[in-house]
């Protein structure tokens, strides 16, 4: 039997236990996803070990588990966030050190994405331990959104941030695109930043406006490390850019990508374990991701501000008529200061049809 339906009231509170574990704040960021794990007692659901995953290289949350276990992990109820792996990557198979450990029960919330991991419900199965799956799935997705994301469709999740006045500006007549913003819309981007493991902007951008693509510290975001700050485009950029400085870099890489192509520019990012862009734009970039329908999900602060002519924030997108207006889903309003930032997410292709046939 599968679905949650079969899993007794210690179960379903070992699991909340366990996306708590999971989620534990400063576990670094990095190419895996977070994961929890607790074993309880399959007779009286006391809770017997709890473990989870702390990033890349290390035990995964099964196999903390187990180690607090010890002995005591015979015949327990092993509940976990994500299906056990069945593969040996940086460390080895889960399925297989809970078999040794003779658990007698999993129960996991979300399958393993993963094609090269996963299988282990079906070799836990087949040595005869009972599996149960899906409790509370979706909160652990949600979790591990961009991971699972990223693992699901190959290529990195794409945030597109960018700062509009009221009518669609993100700079003036004259180029100038300071202060668009204001302050806590700025605290914020820091924010999004560090949640992110790479930041991208185009050649022209580090052409006019030199940005370091740090992150500083005025976020309340632990940042284990800063995301990679990647240049896109063929021209040739001056070496002195504030982005190659090693003296600003806090730590940060950079890297030139010599493509003009958004598909080849997440394949080589998701190659290099990268499963987060920050794209910064600017607008010709923003354009091109746009177009080939990589944009994932939308960020913006439209400060109160006119100025009636000047750059707006993409470029063309080869839309010459209302009817094929792009529709975004606004997912969340919130007033930052005198600005207002809008969540949103792409094309939602019922409401185009809708309005297509009106
Ligand atoms: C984790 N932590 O607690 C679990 C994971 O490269 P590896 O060996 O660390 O394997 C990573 C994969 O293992 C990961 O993509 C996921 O499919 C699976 N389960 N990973 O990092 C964990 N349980
Ligand atoms: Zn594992």
């Amino acid at each position: 039997m599968r679905g949650p339906m079969t899993t007794t009231a210690a179960e379903q509170a070992a699991m909340s236990r366990a996306l708590e574990l999971a989620a534990t704040p400063g576990v670094p960021l990095g190419p895996n996803p977070r994961v929890g794990c607790v074993l309880i007692d399959s007779a009286t659901g006391d809770v017997v070990a709890e473990g989870y995953h702390r990033g890349a290289g290390t035990p995964h949350a099964e196999a903390d588990a187990l180690a607090r276990a010890g002995e005591r992990a015979r015949g327990t109820t092993a509940v976990v966030t994500l299906e056990p792996c069945h593969h040996t990557g940086r460390t080895g198979p889960c399925s297989e050190k809970l078999i040794a450990a003779g658990v007698r029960r999993v129960v996991f919330a979300q399958r393993d994405p993963n094609p090269v991991a996963a299988g282990g419900a079906q070799a836990l199965r087949a040595a005869g331990i009972e599996v149960d799956e899906g409790l509370l799935a979706d909160e652990a997705r949600a979790l591990n959104r961009v991971w699972t994301f990223a693992v699901e469709h190959q290529r990195p999740f794409v945030t597109w941030k960018f700062a509009t006045t009221l009518d669609g500006r993100s700079a003036a007549a004259d180029g100038t695109s300071r202060w668009v913003s204001g302050p806590e819309s700025r605290l914020d981007t820091h924010r999004l930043r560090a949640l992110c493991d790479v930041m991208l902007v185009g050649t022209n951008t580090v052409e006019v406006d030199d940005p370091a693509l740090t992150v500083r510290d005025e976020h309340d975001v632990p940042l284990p490390q800063q995301p990679l700050r990647v240049v896109m485009g063929e021209r040739d950029l001056d070496p002195g850019r504030r982005v190659f400085d090693p003296a600003l870099s806090m730590g940060a890489e950079s890297l030139h990508l010599r493509t003009r192509d958004p598909h080849a520019a997440l394949a080589e990012l998701f190659a290099r374990d990268r499963q987060h862009v920050f794209l910064e734009g600017g607008p010709t970039l923003a354009a091109a991701f746009v177009t080939a329908g990589l944009v994932d999900e939308v960020v913006t602060y439209v400060a109160p501000m006119l100025l009636g002519a000047g750059r707006s924030a993409v470029g063309d997108l080869g839309i010459t008529t209302i009817a094929d207006a792009l529709h975004l889903r606004v997912d969340d309003v919130t007033v930052l200061g005198d600005d207002v930032r809008l969540t949103l997410h792409p094309p939602v292709v019922e409401v185009r049809a809708e309005r297509a046939s009106k």
